[in-house]
């Protein structure tokens, strides 16, 4: 169900499982997981795309898993009270699955960038913001599938939505599960951009490529200070950045990088 491929020192991850669209079971869970610890083992992996194959990016858990789905009438669609799920199925679920997969992607020690490419519900909507760069094809719409179902926001929902477009329009999205198209997802500053369709896969690629190219152990350090600041008071913000920046001025690709500038050549970077 995971299309991985490699173009350049960009990996590049495609969810394929486009009939169900791209909806999580614990076999894809597991297999973008693997590809992501592969993709940050891999020192000729420079920045990680991920996206979508068919008209949706990715619909969130898959509910016809057996080990959540309700067992329901068939005929009236009636759920049968004595044979629910098991709580510890979907607690299971989030230990195991979703909370590793949040975690992975967040500490990814390479620049990520998510291309939208339709649809994003429930738990593939919070996947896809839990990437570095968004950016999303003008069809693609957010969805905050989880109140409709009577859950939670999961896979980090909860802290990235607040953090990235503030209390009210959080409440709003999380509360209402209303469908927010891209280009407003780009006005409220939840995503970077929103592309026409057809120029999705080359924006997106031409994003990854360009980060590859970049100080990558700088863009990793600058997205882990950024994420530290929110818990910081600013003296602390202040003695983060210094620490961070004493040690990449040690590091090869400050000298290069700095060397380059001054000699008016392109710089080569390298330090991961
Ligand atoms: C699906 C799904 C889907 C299965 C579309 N599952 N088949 C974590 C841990 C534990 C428990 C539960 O949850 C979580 C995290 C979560 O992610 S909870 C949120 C789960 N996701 C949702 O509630 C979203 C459900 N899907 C939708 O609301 C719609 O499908 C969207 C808005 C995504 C797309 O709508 P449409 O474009 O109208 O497509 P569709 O609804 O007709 O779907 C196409 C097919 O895909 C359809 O199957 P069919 O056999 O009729 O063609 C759907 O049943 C199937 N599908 N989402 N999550």
């Amino acid at each position: 169900p995971l299309l991985v491929s490699q173009e350049g020192a960009v990996r590049v991850l495609t969810l394929n499982r486009p009939q169900a669209l791209n909806a999580f079971t614990t076999g894809l869970l597991g297999q973008v997981r693997i590809a992501l610890d592969d993709a940050a083992k891999d020192a000729g992996v420079r920045a990680v795309l991920i996206t979508g194959s068919g008209r949706a990016f990715c619909a969130g858990q898959d509910l016809s898993d057996p080990h959540i789905k309700p067992e329901f009438e068939a005929t009236s669609g009636e759920v049968d009270p004595h044979r629910r799920p098991k709580a510890k199925d979907i607690g299971n679920l989030l230990d195991h699955y979703y909370i590793p997969l949040a975690l992975r992607l967040r500490s990814m020690p390479v620049p990520t960038v998510c291309a939208v490419n339709g649809v994003a519900a429930g738990a593939g909507a919070n996947f896809a913001l839990g990437c570095d760069l968004v950016i999303a094809a003008q069809s693609a719409s957010f969805i905050q599938a989880f109140s409709k179902i009577g859950l939670v926001p999961d896979c980090g929902g909860t802290w990235l939505l607040t953090r990235l477009v503030g209390r009210a329009r959080a409440l709003q999205l999380t509360l209402l599960g209303d469908k927010l198209p891209a280009a407003e997802a780009q006005q409220w500053g939840l995503i970077a951009r929103c592309v026409p369709d057809a120029e999705l896969a080359s924006e997106a690629m031409a994003l990854a490529q360009r980060l590859a190219k970049m100080p990558t152990r700088a863009l990793v350090q600058t997205r882990e200070a950024l994420d530290a600041s929110m818990e910081l008071e600013f003296e602390e913000s202040l003695r983060l950045e210094a620490r961070l920046q004493s040690q990449l001025g040690y590091a090869h690709d400050y000298l290069e990088g700095a060397a380059a500038f001054l000699t008016k050549r392109p710089p080569q970077f390298k330090d991961r």
